[in-house]
């Protein structure tokens, strides 16, 4: 603990440091200049404290994913939610976002939403305004082929718009990209979040008296920026601080030195993966290793069963290991984290029985800590290896992106600036996957 949180401040002081340090060589130049230049000054004074805040958010996360509490799902929220504010030289930041109670300190974690490009057709349906052509028309923008669904719509529809364009044929990269899929309004993709910066600003809280027409209830009703995102990846590193291990490639003695399995559960372990082409890591949840092994040797007499996976072992499995068979294929989209998912995210899982969702709600606010690992799911009631297999494929006890509106302002003018970054955790050093300043 001690050593990560010291790390933490000397990055953190660093950063500030370097933001003094730019802003001070920003006034000694600009000194003799006239007001129009002590607005450009001041405006360069709120950019820079909105980035430092985003490069302390970055620091933060960096040291909770090389050392995490493997036994807290809340902590590294709470370290982010706790250095969201601060100040420079003449200048403060600020990370926030709006929550239906209010506003909260720090970024907003991506896997509390479900990711656009896991949606089924019925999944999509569920969203507020959905109809069945536009749920058609965004499988198609996703899908690779060029196949148009019975309502849906494929290049041919796009090409002969006024301005034409072509369909990604690939995951939807980002909300606004949403927004060019045929039928989609950016009304009900954003709500009255028009910038999408997660935050209730005063032009989204006044009615009709600015652009977008709001209801003027002191709560962000964000649309379906609400409830689904494109940021979210999945994979990343374990529970432990290590990167995944791919089963695909990892040898036996790095598999147990991993997840403590014995030889034999090993053995059996990669020759799943390696012997089966569509083998998926819920397969050890939906089976047991001696089911599994059993298949593996056509049923045959004289082959040595592998016990069963303990708790610890299955969870170390999940949590340390997964199977990517195209290294250079891009992430896959990240799952939806039951740790920091409201509770009303599962009426837009229409697969997921409701008196299930209630009882996963009620054992997570049950744990002060949280879900710290997978497997924990499966004490739940009316929980069976095959629910625990289907939920392992939408769902996670982790994140690795985060999205935050840091915003900086400079103190003498009120002058704001403000950057809405994506920052993924999923490799090292920690990637801004976007960046829109304000
Ligand atoms: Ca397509
Ligand atoms: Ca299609
Ligand atoms: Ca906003
Ligand atoms: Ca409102």
């Amino acid at each position: 603990m001690i050593p990560r949180r010291s790390f933490v401040t000397l990055v953190v002081l660093w950063v500030i440091a370097m933001a003094s340090a730019v802003i001070s060589i920003v006034q000694a130049s600009s000194f003799s200049q006239a007001t129009s230049g002590r607005e450009a000054l001041a405006r360069v004074r709120a950019q820079w404290a909105a980035r430092a805040g985003v490069e302390i958010q970055i620091a933060r996360l960096e040291a909770g994913t090389e050392n995490p509490n493997p036994d807290d799902a809340f902590m590294l929220i709470e370290d982010m939610a706790a250095v969201a504010s601060g100040d420079l030289d003449g200048a403060t930041y600020e990370v926030v976002h709006s929550t239906p109670r209010g506003e909260r300190a720090g970024p907003v974690d991506a896997h509390a939403r479900i990711n656009i490009n896991r949606m089924t057709f019925d999944d999509l349906m569920t969203l507020p305004f959905m109809t069945e052509d536009t749920a058609d028309a965004i499988l198609d923008w996703i899908d690779a082929d060029e196949d148009p669904n019975v309502l849906g719509a494929e290049a041919g529809y796009y090409q002969g718009l006024s301005y034409p364009y072509e369909p990604r044929n690939g995951p939807i990269r980002s909300l606004l990209e949403l927004e060019l899929v045929a039928g989609v309004d950016p009304y009900y993709v954003r709500g009255e979040d028009w910038n999408l910066n997660g935050v209730l600003d005063p032009n989204e809280d006044d009615g009709y008296a600015s652009p977008p027409g709001d209801n003027a209830d002191g709560v962000l009703d964000a649309g379906w920026s609400a409830i689904v995102t494109a940021d979210s990846v999945d994979g990343g590193f374990g529970r432990t601080g290590q990167p995944r291990l791919n089963l695909t490639q990892a040898a036996e003695k790095d598999l147990i030195a991993r997840t403590n399995v014995t030889a034999e559960q090993a053995k059996t372990i990669l020759d799943h993966v390696s012997l089966q082409s569509s083998a998926r890591m819920s397969d050890f949840l939906r089976r047991t290793l001696p089911q599994i092994s059993q298949q593996l040797s056509g049923g045959q007499p004289g082959t040595v069963r592998p016990q069963p996976l303990s708790d610890e072992q299955l969870g170390a499995l999940l949590s340390e290991c997964h199977i990517v068979r195209d290294p250079a294929a891009p992430p896959e989209p990240g799952k939806l984290n039951l740790n920091t998912c409201d509770s009303r995210i599962f009426e837009y899982l229409p697969s997921i029985d409701s008196a299930l969702a209630d009882a996963i709600m009620a054992e997570r606010d049950a744990r002060r800590q949280g879900f710290v690992s997978f497997v924990e799911l499966r004490s739940i009631p009316g929980m069976t290896p095959a629910r625990m297999a289907a939920l392992y494929e939408i769902a996670d006890v982790r994140s690795n992106v985060f999205v935050l509106t840091s915003r900086g302002r400079d103190i003498g003018t009120g002058i704001e600036v403000e950057i809405t970054a994506v920052l993924d955790r999923s490799t090292l050093p920690v990637r801004i996957a976007s960046l829109m300043m304000r």
